[in-house]
């Protein structure tokens, strides 16, 4: 399964790539602001230079940003890319958001309430719809988003690659009990699974 891009680091390269130009940006902009303001005060620099017209300084400041936020496109595109493009021999598993607790049905139609159990280094692909109003499920430790909608089909895929327990939330406003709409995904070895999956089959 290793040749499966895991669609983490495309969203973490991406947000890194992101914030990295974003603070750099803040603290070269911020030095040359300080910089100017000592600079060019009233008192050191009484009359203002009236500069029109440089075109290699014009052309540095499009052609630089220009390809700066193409990268960032890029890099966001491809992270988008993969959280929405299924790989072959994904697992699938329904999962249906109610007021207030997510129902997971596994294929030997084995339910869960609120823990999702899959096994290690398998994509999943979660088919979701709400069976009332909107919900969204978010599972941070796998970057996945994904709004529940009653009367649409709506998915999203992960792949998991170190057993433990991750946290999964309602992520969109739902009622009263919104807050309490959490639950866990459990990674476990292939062995436990399936035999997890064989306990009290509905
Ligand atoms: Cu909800």
């Amino acid at each position: 399964m290793n040749e499966i891009v895991n669609p983490v680091h495309l969203v973490d390269q991406s947000f890194y790539f992101i914030i990295g130009f974003s603070f750099f940006f803040l603290f070269v902009i911020t030095c040359v602001m300080i910089w100017f303001v000592i600079r060019y005060r009233r008192s050191r620099h009484p009359v203002p230079a009236d500069i029109r017209g440089n075109l290699g300084l014009e052309l540095v400041w499009i052609i630089i940003p220009t390809i700066i936020a193409l990268g960032m496109f890029v890099s966001g595109w491809k992270s988008y890319t993969g959280l929405r493009t299924v790989p072959k021999g994904t697992m699938e598993i329904e999962a249906l958001a109610q007021s207030f607790s997510w129902i997971f049905i596994y294929p030997n139609d084995k339910e869960s309430e609120n823990e999702l159990v899959v096994p290690v280094n398998t994509p999943v692909k979660l088919k979701m719809t709400s069976l009332d109003v909107l919900h969204s499920i978010f599972i941070p430790a796998f970057r996945v988003k994904v709004d529940a909608v009653q009367g649409l089909n709506t998915y999203a895929w992960f792949l998991p690659q170190e057993e433990g327990e991750y946290d999964l939330f309602c992520t969109e406003y739902c009622g009263t009990g919104h807050s309490d709409m959490t639950g866990t995904v459990r990674v476990v070895s292939r062995e436990e699974y399936d035999e997890w999956l064989e306990e009290d089959a509905w």
